[in-house]
């Protein structure tokens, strides 16, 4: 079947010369914008149902915005952008409201404490309306390093885990433990859990996303695939969208990856953070990735309120 393409692509392209002099005859950190396409991917049955109805006549476009680059710069506009998109103002721990958006940047308000990692994490469950789960042991929140836990160098044993992390909002990350999937789920804020909810939009900064490394074919080494993406399904549980998240070369970079349809729609996200659960080195076998700021719409109830 035909896939669609017609995906609305909102880029930004961020030129870091200095950092990219090893980068030539073009700046890497060109925005994947025409080679972004639905992707059915993932290994679950459920995925390969969503394929089929991907590429349906009834599949909507999204608006997607993606940046990537060595540093906050390289994705600061595309974010301010996303965030106009979304719309209306965001709504902080108030609510629920009936537009806006909630932002999530488990900075604590500044702390560099270690937390242990939890599922389903709920810290933001009736506040903002999202409680996220891992298949792995939790999640947790973390600075690269220091605190008094030692941060993400502690938590996973790995030194060099203080150095090759940014944060786009200090200090903290957020990260699965024996994992590299976290899922969101959205309810009503307020509801605590109990009303449902699904939302226009949702995007993710991520840092250190090594891949796609643009090898091409020809290359012994071969196209290295991406490894990081993010997945949107809808109340039905089908899959409704799926991109990669585009990478940037050397250490710390940051990403971007938002997207945002005319309505709600999305119930559930699965994020795919690097290609190897957190622990190993970051080398050319194991691409590891941390997530930072989650931007999404305001959730709206699945079942209209009577
Ligand atoms: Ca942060
Ligand atoms: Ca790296
Ligand atoms: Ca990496």
């Amino acid at each position: 079947m035909k896939k669609r393409t017609n995906i609305q692509v909102v880029s930004r392209r961020q030129q870091q010369r200095p950092v990219m002099k090893f980068l030539k005859p073009m700046p890497f950190v060109v925005v994947l914008g025409i080679g972004l396409t639905l992707m059915g991917c993932g290994d679950g049955s459920d995925d390969g149902m969503a394929r089929a109805q991907n590429t349906g006549t009834d599949f909507v476009a999204p608006t997607v915005f993606q940046a990537a680059g060595p540093d906050i710069a390289s994705i600061q506009n595309t974010i301010e952008q996303y965030r106009i998109a979304l719309k209306g103002n965001n709504n902080g721990n108030d609510g629920p409201h009936s537009d806006g958006r909630r932002e999530i940047n488990w900075d604590g308000g500044g702390v560099d404490t270690t937390t242990a990692p939890v599922t389903p994490f709920n810290t933001f469950l009736n506040t903002r309306g999202a409680q996220f789960t891992t298949t792995g042991t939790g999640l947790s929140q973390a600075p690269p390093s220091g605190g008094p836990q030692g941060g993400l160098a502690t938590l996973f044993n790995n030194p060099t885990y203080g150095t090759i992390f940014s944060t786009f909002s200090p200090k903290r990350l957020f990260t699965p433990v024996d994992s590299n999937v976290t899922e969101a789920h959205f309810f009503v804020p307020g509801s605590n859990g109990t009303v449902a909810a699904k939302v226009s939009g949702f995007g993710a900064v991520f840092t250190d996303v090594d891949l796609p490394d643009g090898s091409g074919p020809g290359n012994k080494n071969g196209n290295r695939q991406s490894s990081t993406r993010i997945e949107c399904f809808g109340t039905g549980g089908e899959l409704i969208f799926s991109s990669l998240v585009p990478a940037s070369p050397g250490d710390g970079s940051l990403s971007f990856l938002g997207i945002v349809f005319t309505d709600a729609r999305i119930a559930r996200v699965r994020i795919t953070s690097g290609d190897a659960s957190p622990g190993p080195n970051d080398d050319g076998t194991h691409d590891i990735v941390m997530m930072d700021d989650f931007l999404y719409g305001e959730p709206q109830p699945v079942q209209p309120t009577p």
